[in-house]
């Protein structure tokens, strides 16, 4: 095998945010900036030698050239095998699994998530370590570190392999397996859920669901787990055909993206009683009963309540963990089941140690991202199943589960305000300004509310010690009440702003209350604290989810 040594100069911007390196597919495809950002990897790892790599992407326009690119350069680091998946398919949760199946060394994923696809769209890059988890900071640091120094990279000459046939071929020395990337996964989920149970409440007359995958990678995964293995009927899958730009559309499922399916729920004419919706990498889930959606936070904390329903689960749970801006729903839960509680800065790669460390069950964050110990990933499909096993053993709505709950336990009426594509200097203006203000916070009573504390998170993970600071600025009300503020880790133009909004409201008879009505004035309280329209010169949120 002749490995190429390619001399290049570094990019600026290579830093990993929320979750891997995301850029616009034009700064992707610049020559070399994804062979120096795979190098900045590959010179981080000891070891690596005839181990074996795990590679997969969501499908988004890019992923086959840059899939070429990595499985080359990931013959001239040494590797022994790589495990790529058909077509170069392999959602966020499936490459997770796939890693931990096969005692892989490591994974490359390639997706931008949520953002949309595309020529003029996002791209993104992440490394999952052999836990199959997303690499820790400390990691992702040292990455960038490297990635400002490169001066060269390896590349193995080779021809492009052919992705779309299944089985064997090599690089040089490396052997590249592609592999149906459903397989594992699905026998992964059949371990952990009453499949019969399941199968026999998707062939009921009077339930009819329906799967929303939004051009996106969890089409092939549904189609096969739920009209395959489940025999749900066929056309329960809409969207189902993963293409390079979704279809032109933002691969989120909440109810701003996924309108139509919330049309359709809430249509009577429709039939349906129960809808699903996952995410460009199929790590997230929407989960939508009869004319009612059920907040992400409000959904893991009904999955952690009802863990006894799950076989997987019912032996019992050893905690949960949520991040920090996600609804203190599930904690209420963890405080009723007797298991602790832990609050986390938002990115799947902080519930990592935890789940290692056997502390928590289920983990969970606002942006619709449930999952268990089962993967080191959000797993969307494995929510949608989940709920579907809640449902096939309890004979009740989607609605009456969620409204049982928040009459047991209180609700925690939440949302998330969404103020895109800011000026970044305005927004870390606004951020440290509220910084400023928080030592003279606290005592001030704002709309009829009082400020109990406030602070910018700080989390020193139980595990390993490690620390993350600035994770956002909380200001805790009285009552249980919550305004959080950070600038999201994963957009590509400018900087986001998110508001999260949470009150804690114990009496059933305010449970109808709109959520609008609920938060006014919380939302009152954040946009007047934080002086977003002066800073921002925006009046209103983007996107309220
Ligand atoms: C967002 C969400 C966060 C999630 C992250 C990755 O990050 O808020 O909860 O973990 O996306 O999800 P941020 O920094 O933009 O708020 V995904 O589905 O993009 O892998
Ligand atoms: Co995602």
């Amino acid at each position: 095998m002749k490995i190429s040594t390619v001399a290049t100069t570094p990019f600026a911007g290579q830093k990993p945010g929320t979750s891997g390196l995301r850029k616009k597919v034009k700064v992707f495809s610049q020559p070399g900036f994804l062979e120096n950002f795979v190098q900045s990897i590959f010179d981080n790892l000891v070891g690596q030698q005839g181990q074996t790599l795990v590679l997969g992407g969501d499908g988004r326009f890019f992923n086959d050239v840059a899939i070429q690119v990595i499985l080359r350069m990931a013959a001239a680091a040494g590797f022994g095998r790589v495990l790529v998946g058909q077509n170069g398919i392999l959602s966020t949760p499936a490459a997770s699994a796939v890693i931990r199946k096969h005692r892989a060394f490591g994974g490359i994923v390639l997706s931008a998530s949520h953002n949309p696809g595309g020529p003029d769209g996002d791209f993104g890059i992440k490394y999952n370590l052999a836990n199959g988890g997303p690499a820790n900071e400390t990691f992702t640091e040292a990455v960038y570190k490297r990635s400002q120094s490169i001066a060269e990279y390896r590349i193995a000459e080779a021809d492009d392999i052919d992705l779309g046939c299944l089985g064997e071929t090599s690089i040089g020395g490396m052997v590249v397996n592609v592999i149906d990337p459903v397989s594992d996964y699905l026998e992964l989920l059949e371990s952990l859920f009453d499949f019969e149970r399941i199968t026999a409440l998707l062939a009921r007359p009077d339930f009819r669901m329906r799967f929303d995958a939004m051009h996106a990678v969890t089409g092939p995964y549904a189609r096969t787990i739920l009209e395959g293995r489940l025999g749900a009927p066929a056309g329960t899958v809409v969207n189902g055909t993963p293409l390079p730009d979704f279809g032109g559309g933002h691969p989120d499922p909440n109810p701003v993206y996924a309108a139509d399916l919330v049309a359709a729920l809430a249509d009577p004419a429709s039939g349906l009683s129960f809808g699903a919706a996952s995410d460009g990498d199929g790590d997230r889930n929407m989960i939508v009963g009869r004319g009612f959606i059920v907040s992400p936070s409000d959904s893991l904390a009904v999955i952690a309540a009802n863990y006894r329903l799950v076989p997987a689960y019912a032996a019992g749970i050893s905690g949960v963990a949520r991040s920090m801006p996600t609804s203190c729903a599930v904690d209420r839960v963890a405080a009723e089941l007797g298991v602790p509680a832990y609050e986390t800065p938002t990115g799947w790669k902080f519930f990592g140690s935890l789940l290692d460390a056997g502390k928590v069950t289920f983990c969970g964050e606002e942006s619709a991202g449930t999952g268990s110990w089962h993967v080191r990933e959000k797993d969307g499909l494995w929510a949608v199943l989940y709920w579907l096993n809640i449902l096939a053993r309890r004979d009740e709505s989607v609605e009456q589960i969620v409204r049982e709950h928040w009459r047991h336990f209180g609700r925690n009426v939440y949302s998330r305000h969404d103020y895109e594509a800011i000026d970044t200097e305005k927004a870390e203006a606004l951020m440290n300004g509220l910084r400023q203000k928080l030592p003279t916070l606290a005592g001030q009573t704002y709309e009829g509310m009082r400020i109990e504390a406030a602070d910018d998170f700080c989390y020193t993970d139980p595990i390993d010690g490690s620390q993350s600071e600035k994770q956002g600025i909380r200001l805790l009300l009285e009552g249980g009440s919550r305004v959080v503020f950070r600038l999201s880790g994963t957009g590509t133009e400018g900087a986001t702003l998110r508001v999260y909004l949470e009150r804690y409201v114990a009496d059933p008879a305010e449970h109808d209350v709109p959520v609008k009505t609920a938060l006014a004035p919380l939302v009152r309280l954040a946009v007047s604290v934080a002086d977003i329209p002066g800073i921002t010169g925006r009046n209103a949120p983007d996107v309220i989810s």
